[in-house]
């Protein structure tokens, strides 16, 4: 019987699940994986990054845009804890990401060997599935489950860990096989309980203005056609949370835009309140969608559609839980709905749009300096392709970009990290994204406090010659918790400003274009150049503080 390495097997198990591109960063513990990587011939391209968490976020960032697993790998110890981060992302916005880390001998445990962590202990709280593999024939089952688990029912993170002397044991060739459907996502749909559906059909039938209020999961299950012959149908306004973003083009005349805390405005707000109805789908009600459980007002009448059980009935009392794929959920409630249940949905949705983008025209054209927020909002959104991707960090990207960019196709075209926002984000979700799908362009949005956490990534970027166009909104300030001091503690400003860096010099030392905006006139065509450029480029913008800017947030602890 032929027999192989555990350090090939593994190599051979991403191969046959489809992987073509591995995220990570080398280690001692790693080399029998490296090596293995390095003698087979298996068409994987490993990107090498300059911190585990970028690997992680790449690896986010590409399972985002392209509807497959994300893998990314890092060394025992330290690689194992600066992975974590990405994992934990992924896993609570149901990304799939395989996060494999190397270990330590099965036969040193316990005796001091350098870099020794549970990492199995580790990543349990923070994975849907997780093992260290301490048998080599153990291996390609570990493997099955940990992709099988990854892209299942709600999708979410995975880890393996992979001791050395695993990858150095042997096992039998023959056990090496792969369902190959199973790294992408979402593989085995299921529907929800056609008497559930029924109900809500009747609800929904029966509502005066029902409005859709989607989270993640309708681009996650592709679903965007299912909601907008169900929302046309309906007549019904479609609003998104943050993650939502692409469940239906911006310019549908039902798609009302993003509500909540972050990124929503006066007028999605009032309209939402008009629902009689919501239909909760793919969204898990949480407090930044639902401004601390406010709007909707409890007491509405609730239908929800989520791929977890656990999730419908737990913020909102809930006439009709659909447990199941959102896609085919949708499809179901649009078959049992008999044309001439048409409400009046458009008009609302147009005289809330004109109102929230008449304010925002206004602030988009001034000339003030420092540049206004808005201003590079719009100047964005006039200079690149429509189906271009735009990454955003948290602080003033997310919410001025959730509220006032206008995503004109449908599916993932905005990405922000929205389960912890953690800053130092979207520099390497935006590299991840660009090997997912490379004919879109991608645009990393950031603030400066961000853009400190990350810029050793700078040199993947040009080593690899991605064409990254970033944007830095420097203001020199944690913006977001400098608002939060002067909203809700009396201006007592402690401990957020720091100083200004030249980020366009510091980008210039790694072989980045970049470019530093000053002037309101100037910007556009800087946004122009760096996006026409064909490598990486950076725009650093001197931008008006969050803190003194009409920012679209409600609440700035949310
Ligand atoms: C890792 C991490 N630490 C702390 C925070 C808390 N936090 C949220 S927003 C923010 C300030 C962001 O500053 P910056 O990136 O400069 O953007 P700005 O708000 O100024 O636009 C901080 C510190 C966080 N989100 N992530």
């Amino acid at each position: 019987m032929s027999q192989i390495t555990g350090a090939e097997a593994m190599v051979r198990m991403l191969q046959l699940h489809g992987v073509k591109h591995i995220f990570g960063l080398c280690g001692d513990t790693s080399l029998p994986f490296y090596d293995a990587l390095y003698r087979l011939e298996h068409g994987m391209q490993h990107i090498l990054t300059r911190d585990e968490r970028s690997a992680a976020y790449m690896a986010d960032g590409y399972a985002r845009v392209s509807g497959r697993v994300g893998v990314c790998e890092g060394p025992s110890g330290g690689g194992a804890t600066y992975l974590l981060p990405g994992i934990v992302e992924a896993n609570e916005s149901s990304i799939p990401v395989l996060g494999i880390t190397t270990d330590i001998a099965t036969t040193s445990r316990g005796r001091y060997a350098l870099t020794e962590l549970d990492q199995e202990a580790l990543y349990r709280p923070l994975t849907k599935w997780n093992a260290v593999i301490d048998r080599a024939d153990k291996l390609p089952e570990m493997v099955r489950q940990a992709f099988r688990e990854m892209t299942s029912g709600k999708p979410g993170a995975a880890h393996l860990g992979l001791p050395f002397d695993v990858q150095n044991g042997a096992l039998a060739e023959s056990s090496v096989w792969a369902q190959a459907e199973l790294g992408a996502y979402p593989s085995r749909r299921s529907a929800p309980d056609p008497e559930a559906v029924k109900r809500a059909a009747a609800a929904l039938a029966d509502a005066k203005l029902p409005i859709f209020v989607c989270g993640g999961g309708v681009v996650i299950a592709g679903a965007e056609k299912e909601l907008a012959a169900l929302a046309e149908r309906l007549g019904a306004p479609v609003a998104t949370t943050v993650s939502g973003q692409g469940s239906l083009p911006e310019d549908h005349p039902l798609c009302l835009g993003v509500v909540g805390s972050n990124g929503g405005t006066l007028p999605t707000r009032e309209a939402l309140m008009q629902a009689d109805l919501v239909v909760f789908v793919g969204c898990r009600a949480g407090s930044v969608t639902t401004e601390r459980w406010r709007h909707p007002a409890p007491g509405t009448r609730i239908v929800h559609i989520d791929a977890d059980a656990a999730v419908p009935g737990t913020n909102y009392q809930t006439e009709a839980a659909l447990i199941g794929d959102a896609k085919l959920a949708l499809s179901a409630l649009f078959a049992e709905l008999k044309p001439g249940v048409k409400k009046d949905g458009v008009q609302i949705v147009k005289a809330a749009k004109e109102k929230k983008f008449a304010a925002f025209n206004e602030l988009a054209a001034s000339n003030d300096v420092p540049i206004l927020p808005e201003r590079i909002v719009a100047a964005l959104h006039e200079i690149l392709p429509r189906d271009a991707t735009v990454v955003c960090d948290p602080g003033t990207p997310c919410p001025y970009f959730s509220a006032y960019y206008p995503f004109l196709e449908a599916g993932r075209h905005f990405i922000s990290n929205r389960a912890h926002g953690a800053l130092g984000y979207s520099m390497a979700a935006g590299v991840g994204a660009h090997f997912g799908r490379p004919g879109s362009k991608t645009v990393s949005v950031m603030g400066d406090g961000s853009f400190g956490f990350t810029a050793g990534e700078l040199e993947t970027i040009v080593r690899l010659k991605v064409p990254l166009m970033m944007v830095v909104i420097s203001n020199s300030t944690y913006g977001w918790i400098k608002a939060g001091q002067k909203t809700g503690f009396g201006q007592r400003y402690y401990s957020v400003d720091f100083s200004r860096t030249d980020h366009a010099r510091v980008a210039e030392a790694f072989g980045v274009k970049a470019f530093r905006v000053e002037k309101p006139e100037n910007l556009k065509s800087a946004f122009a150049a760096a996006a026409e450029h064909g490598g990486p480029a950076l725009v650093d913008v001197i931008t008006q503080p969050l803190q003194d800017a009409k920012a679209p947030v409600s609440e700035w602890v949310a």
